[in-house]
This record gives structure tokens, C-alpha cells and sequence, in this order.
């Protein structure tokens, strides 16, 4: 047998048989989804594939101490965070806390990052869980300028901004009116001030709809999604569309004038059987001068006690296309996935209920929205047939597509012009250049550079829901399975699974000398760094007692400090080291305390000292050859 092609274990091709067929036994997709995945035309591709890693080009065992040439932004799923990995080894560098509390960083523990999470009355924190999906980066002329990275929450709609000099979360954002905060694309240049070729906005799309404002009314009918931009640099909503149907993902255009979501839900339903009623639904484009101007003139709404602009974007109030703030170009049958290729011509959706996808050419957009077509549609160059499951597109920049199918367990790659010719009637154009079979049922995918004008058809990362038989077993839940496959030449080629934890669904990958990361802070990022050991102080005011101390290994600036039972302490904690990689931490038995500072980074922690006695505060971040001796006494007076 061929190990390095194994073909789906029987029990899987069961469970999709039952869930495929329950799923979609009114689309008349369930028989197909007995089949098995590898039909001729994928046999004859995928055969060869598994050259040994070792003696390819991309090979994606690095020598220790060599370095990755590619990050990977992945997104942590309901973990709530953001991973960075090395690629092509796959390595896992560094989770960056964003939306859940995090033991090693003291994220959720410290004021400030409490502060950014969004904290209760009493000061506890908002949300302790979250979902994220989707991560994105600021560009500058078409390509990642290394300032920042979006990641959204589905859960409690938020978007938060990851600084990419420090890798830290630094703003969060909770959307009003909106359930189900899904896609997020940020722009990639101004749609009127040629001067701002980088992204000033980010885009929102909202899966769930609900009553607006949504206080109580049940009623089905009246339940409403929205379209919402975000400032990219004051992270405030800046202006939100009301639509009809549903947003799902998110795509912008390379001359910042489009943005567009694909609606799986035009019918508005709220059960699945409804969702799923109708044969086609929608690419919905926004213009967003458009857009802009409406709201500058005024022409908009507000709900409830949300002080967002709201314009409307429905089709009965947009059906001129000379004025029109939005375009609904019809795509079959519950799409998923908008993805722009890198050469600014198109948005591709695929048809994840049809085995289908679309191709959407953005200057007949433009064009419907100058009046010149007679319909949205006219705007569709390709509706072609790829696969079963149809969920997300990536490019290499040569004109090859790279759409992952769920059902088939796949990868196809498709030449974009070709399927143009084919749907144009040129029944010769082989639109289908290769297929690899994946482990198993993929969702996002992603290529090296791939949503870039920079694209470079080097790897692409194929996130498999499903890793079955893949890794040792622990247990009962199963790792996802991040395959890296090698896309430089005319066939792809599976280079390595890589186990991750669950649920990253999307990520992107880019070139390691687009981001600056810097190695130490800077004492002044902080508005209440400790300068000095001599600044090191307890001062009182009535029950609330602030201690401000530095650190340098091997110590702590106070050996010791007093307070009194009852006080609520803030204690302020700057790291004086100015080694890289010279981190230290700081614990308080029995308060809920432990956060580390890095290298002239300055943290801050409010507690109630509710207890009298002593308690060992210590250090927590291995630094010195006196780690253990690095500590100082809370002694609480009774
Ligand atoms: S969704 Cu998960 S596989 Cu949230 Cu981008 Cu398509
Ligand atoms: Cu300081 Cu360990
Ligand atoms: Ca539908």
C-alpha cells in the first residue's frame, strides 16, 4: 500500500456519507458525496506526490538554528488567540493572548491588558471565551507594511488589532448591532485620496441576523445583518450598511473601491432547510465612496443607543446602479469564500452547496455601478465546476486558483483564464491543473503571500478539519491538521502535516522581512514606568496603597513591602533589564497573581490584600542563575 497517499479511512467516508447526506439531501449532492474522492482526472494527478521532503527545493526540515523565511499569522479558533508560526518548518513560535485570559503573559490578570479586554463594574473581565476565525494585515501598495494584524471574535463580535512590532494585542473593538461578526478584510488603499495607498479601514461582516434593535421582538421577518467599517487606526466604528441576507466573508479590492461578503443566507431563514432553500445567492460588493458620501451628506440612521451611522444598503433602496451604494451579484447555492486574486481582477466564491466557483470580474463591477451594465450579473466571467464542498481560494500569482474542497477531501488547482475561456464556450480550455488529495476535509487554505500583489506560488497551508490517523492518539478530540504543500512547480506536492491545536480555521503567510519585530520595549510606552530602583515606593491613599518596584535579575528593588488587610494594592512592576529574551515574572500566592514583564516593559496589577500574613512573591519567568532566590515578601498586617 501507499502510505503517502492513504485514502480516507472507510469510517470517514461513513461519517460523510451520514452527515453529507443529512446535510444536503435536498441539494441532491448526498449520492455524489458517496463517491469516492478520487476521481480519474485527481488519480493520474496526485500519484507522485510524496517525493521524499528532503530532496525538494521546498523542503520543510530546517537545520537547528536555521531560520523560517515565511511567518504564518494563525488564527486560534475559540481559543481565543493568535499563533505565530514559522514556516515552512511549521514551527510554533508564539501565541499572542487577544480575546481570553492567558496564565503565561498574565493577560487578563494585568490592568492594562484588562483594560483592553473590556472589564464589568466590578472590574472583572467581560468575556472570558471567544472565537476567532479570521486573521488579516495592514498593506501598503498591495502588499503586508508589518504595522498590524485584525483578528475577529464571532461570539461577541469583536475585532481586535494585533501591533506587529511587539506582537500584542493592543486595541479591541465591540460592534453594535450585529451577532456573528465573521469575515474581516482590511482595505488595501483609499477608493478617492490617491495619496493613502495603506489600509485605513477594516471590514465587517455579520453572519447572524437579529432583530434591530434587538430588545425582545420575536419575530423572524423583521431579523437584520449589517455590513460594518472599522477605523484601522482609532479602532472605532466608523459607519455600518444594512443589508439584505446575511454577510458570511470578506474580500477588498486592490484599488480600494470594492469590498464584497458572500451571503449563504439571502433567504433570511433562520432554520437550515430555509437557509438553503433557494438556488442561488450572493456576492454583495459596496461602494465604499459611495458609501462615505452618503454618510457625510447625512443619509443615515441610527439604532438604538448605537451612534453608528447606519446607511441602507437593501436592494429596493439601491436599485438605480448610478447612485446604488451596494451590488448583489448572484452566486450558487450558499457560497463560502470570497478571495481577491493578487492581480486585482477578480473576487472568486465558492459554491460550497454547488460544486462551483465563481468567478466575479471587479471591472464590470464598476461598471454595473457607472450604469453600464444592465445587470449585477452580467459582472459573473466563469461559473465553473471544481469539486464537491467548494470552500476557499488562494493564488500563486501565476494565474493558478487553489480552491479546498470539504467533501472531496481536496485541493484543485484552476487556471483562472482558462475556466474564463471554458465558461465562454471554449470546451478545449482545461481549467483543472491538478488535484491533491488532503488529510482530511479542508477548510481555509493559504499560499505563501497569496492575498498580496506579491503572491509567490511557494507553499500553501491547507487547514484540514479532520486529522483521523494522522498523529499519535490522545484521546478522544484530535488535533487539526495543517498540511504544507509545495505549489513552485506544475504539480502540487505534500510536504508535511503539522498537528495543531483546535480550531484555527484561517491564517495567512508572508515573507519574514515584511515585518520589524522589536526585541525590548521601550521604558516610555508606559505612562507609569518605574525610571529607577529609587523611584520604588508604598504610598497610601486612604484604603488604596500603591507599590511601585523594579526588577533586575537576580532581584526585585524592595526585598520586602507592607500593607494592611483590607487595602486594595495596585503594584506597578517595571523590568529594568535591557537584555533581549530577559523576562521575569511576578507571582502572589494565594491573591491570583502572576504576569511576566519583559525586557523595560512596565505591568501593572490591583488586588484586595484580604488576608493577613506573608506571602512570597516570586519569579515565575526563568532568568538567572538565581531564579529561585528572586523574590520579595507581601507582608499583609492584620
Ligand atoms: S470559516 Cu472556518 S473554514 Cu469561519 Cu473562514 Cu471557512
Ligand atoms: Cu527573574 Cu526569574
Ligand atoms: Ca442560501
Amino acid at each position: 500500500k501507499d502510505l503517502s497517499h492513504p485514502e480516507p479511512t472507510p469510517a470517514r467516508r461513513r461519517f460523510l456519507g451520514t452527515a453529507a447526506a443529512a446535510g444536503l439531501a435536498g441539494v441532491g449532492l448526498a449520492a455524489c458525496s458517496e463517491k469516492p474522492a478520487t476521481a480519474p482526472a485527481a488519480k493520474a494527478a496526485s500519484a507522485p506526490a510524496l517525493a521524499n521532503p528532503g530532496e525538494h527545493a521546498n523542503a520543510a526540515h530546517l537545520k537547528p538554528g536555521e531560520l523560517d523565511t515565511y511567518y504564518g499569522l494563525w488564527s486560534g479558533g475559540h481559543t481565543g488567540d493568535m499563533r505565530v508560526l514559522g514556516l515552512p518548518s511549521g514551527r510554533e513560535i508564539m501565541r499572542i493572548p487577544v480575546f481570553v485570559p492567558d496564565a503565561l503573559v498574565g493577560w487578563g490578570i494585568t490592568n492594562e491588558s484588562k483594560q483592553i479586554m473590556g472589564t464589568k463594574a466590578d472590574g472583572s473581565l467581560k468575556y472570558t471565551v471567544a472565537d476567532t476565525h479570521h486573521v488579516h494585515a495592514s498593506y501598503k501598495d498591495g502588499n503586508y507594511d508589518g504595522r498590524y494584524a485584525w483578528i475577529n471574535d464571532k461570539i461577541n463580535s469583536r475585532i481586535a488589532r494585533i501591533r506587529l512590532d511587539y506582537f500584542v494585542c493592543d486595541k479591541i473593538t465591540e460592534l453594535p448591532n450585529v451577532q456573528g461578526f465573521h469575515g474581516i478584510f482590511p482595505d488595501k488603499r483609499d477608493p478617492v485620496d490617491a495619496n493613502i495607498n495603506y489600509t485605513t479601514r477594516v471590514f465587517c461582516g455579520a453572519e447572524f441576523s437579529v432583530p434591530l434593535p434587538n430588545a425582545g421582538i420575536e419575530d423572524g421577518t423583521k431579523y437584520r445583518s449589517m455590513f460594518t467599517c472599522v477605523d484601522a487606526e482609532t479602532m472605532e466604528v466608523r459607519w455600518q450598511v444594512l443589508i439584505d441576507g446575511n454577510c458570511d466573508l470578506t474580500a477588498t479590492s486592490y484599488d480600494g473601491k470594492l469590498a464584497a461578503t458572500n451571503q449563504y443566507n439571502t433567504e433570511m431563514g433562520v432554520k437550515y432547510e430555509d437557509m438553503m432553500s433557494a438556488e442561488r445567492d450572493a456576492c454583495l460588493f459596496f461602494n465604499i465612496a459611495r458609501i462615505e458620501e452618503a454618510v457625510k451628506a447625512g443619509k443615515f440612521k441610527t439604532i438604538g443607543t448605537s451612534k453608528v451611522p447606519v446607511v441602507d444598503g437593501t436592494r429596493e433602496a439601491n436599485k438605480d446602479p448610478k447612485t446604488a451604494l451596494t451590488a448583489y451579484v448572484s452566486v450558487p447555492k450558499n457560497p463560502h469564500g470570497v478571495n481577491a486574486s493578487p492581480d486585482g481582477k477578480y473576487f472568486i466564491c465558492a459554491g460550497k452547496l454547488s460544486p462551483t466557483g465563481t468567478v466575479i470580474e471587479l471591472a464590470k463591477v464598476l461598471e454595473y455601478f457607472d450604469g453600464k451594465l444592465a445587470k449585477a450579473d452580467e459582472a459573473i466571467v466563469a461559473e465553473v465546476e471544481l469539486g464537491l464542498g467548494p470552500l476557499h481560494t488562494a493564488f500563486d500569482g501565476r494565474g493558478n486558483a487553489y480552491t479546498t474542497l470539504f467533501l472531496d477531501s481536496q485541493v484543485v488547482k484552476w487556471n483562472v483564464e482558462k475556466a474564463i475561456a471554458f465558461h465562454k464556450g471554449d470546451k478545449n480550455a482545461k481549467y483543472v491543473v491538478d488535484r491533491i488529495d488532503v488529510q482530511y476535509q479542508p477548510g481555509h487554505l493559504n499560499a505563501s503571500q497569496s492575498e498580496t500583489r506579491a503572491a509567490d506560488g511557494k507553499y500553501l497551508a491547507v487547514g484540514c478539519k479532520f486529522s483521523k490517523d494522522r498523529f499519535l492518539p490522545a484521546g478522544p478530540l484530535h488535533p487539526e491538521n495543517e498540511q504544507l504543500i509545495d505549489i513552485s512547480g506544475d504539480k502540487m506536492v505534500l510536504m508535511a502535516d503539522h498537528p495543531v491545536r483546535g480550531e484555527p480555521h484561517d491564517f495567512i503567510i508572508f515573507k519574514r522581512e515584511l515585518v520589524k519585530p522589536k526585541q525590548v520595549y521601550n521604558l516610555d510606552d508606559s505612562p507609569i514606568a518605574v525610571k529607577d530602583p529609587k523611584e520604588s515606593s508604598v504610598t497610601r491613599n486612604g484604603r488604596k496603597v500603591t507599590v511601585k518596584m523594579t526588577s533586575q535579575a537576580p532581584a526585585f528593588s524592595m526585598r520586602e513591602f507592607k500593607v494592611k488587610k483590607g487595602d486594595e494594592v495596585t503594584l506597578i512592576l517595571t523590568n529594568l533589564d535591557k537584555v533581549e529574551d530577559l523576562t521575569h515574572g511576578f507571582a502572589i500566592p494565594q491573591h491570583n497573581v502572576n504576569f511576566i514583564v519583559n525586557p523595560q516593559e512596565t505591568k501593572s496589577v490591583t488586588f484586595v490584600a484580604d488576608k493577613p500574613g506573608v506571602f512570597w512573591c516570586y519569579c515565575t519567568h526563568f532568568c538567572h542563575a538565581l531564579h529561585l532566590e528572586m523574590r520579595t515578601r507581601m507582608i499583609v498586617e492584620a
